[in-house]
């Protein structure tokens, strides 16, 4: 039997979304809950010297990034997939996760829901409203081209669950509970999208802390 860590602050979208590959697996794992503030300490930057979570180990293999993390799960346990069988399909998954890592995160998600979520409610901290009104450009396109992209299809890889998706919808169920990711998502296909992949077992089981669904 394998043993599986994972280490990370809960809500985190990243580390849900490892932890969401997991339960698709059906694998078993630990996690090593920490608080904030604990990813910028020693112990933790000996896993992963740019402080962020989550961090993962796999039988004595440790390693970061996340989406290294779910492509390995991916390998090691093959059922069921969350690669697309296809090169067209497999090509629309990396796009989106590319998206997700140069764009969205960083430029657009990431800024508004710390000045909304995290900062405000989760670490004392007053909204940076300038920060919010800088990240709405990138977040319009962002939101229209994941849109356009998803298309008429259940899932950015065609028929099935991908890694997109679940990179995707972990960073969209927290954002879109703020006014701002409400407003953007109105009206796109990314809605009933994300209402029908948050349904399933793996994101039920993996809610952000109620804290910060309050807060929202
Ligand atoms: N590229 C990294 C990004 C991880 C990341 O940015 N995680 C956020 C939480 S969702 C974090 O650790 N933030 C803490 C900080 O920036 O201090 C991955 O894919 O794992």
């Amino acid at each position: 039997m394998s043993d599986i860590k994972v280490y990370g602050i809960p809500g985190s979208p990243f580390l849900r979304s490892v932890e969401i590959a997991l339960k698709e697996k059906g694998a078993d794992y630990h996690l090593h809950a920490m608080a904030p503030g604990e990813h910028k300490q020693p112990e933790h930057l000996a896993r992963h010297p740019f402080g962020r979570v989550p961090a993962f180990e796999h039988d004595g293999f440790p390693f970061y990034e996340s989406q290294a993390i779910i492509r390995y799960l991916d390998e090691v346990f093959p059922n069921p997939p969350l690669t697309p069988g296809n090169p067209q399909g497999r090509a629309r998954m990396n796009q989106v996760i590319g998206i997700i890592e140069w764009y969205f995160f960083p430029k657009a998600a990431s800024p508004i829901a710390f000045n909304r979520i995290i900062g405000p409610k989760l670490l004392g901290l007053p909204s940076d409203e300038l920060a919010i009104a800088e990240a709405m450009p990138m977040a319009r396109t962002c939101f229209a081209e994941l849109d356009r992209l998803l298309g008429e299809q259940p899932y950015f890889g065609g028929d099935r669950v991908s890694i997109a998706d679940i990179m995707l919808a972990a960073q969209l169920d927290l954002l879109c509970d703020t006014p701002e990711g409400g407003e953007l998502v109105a009206g796109t296909r990314l809605k009933p999208w994300l209402a029908r992949i948050t349904a399933r077992p793996s994101f039920v089981a993996t809610q952000p802390p109620a804290v910060l669904r309050e807060a929202a």
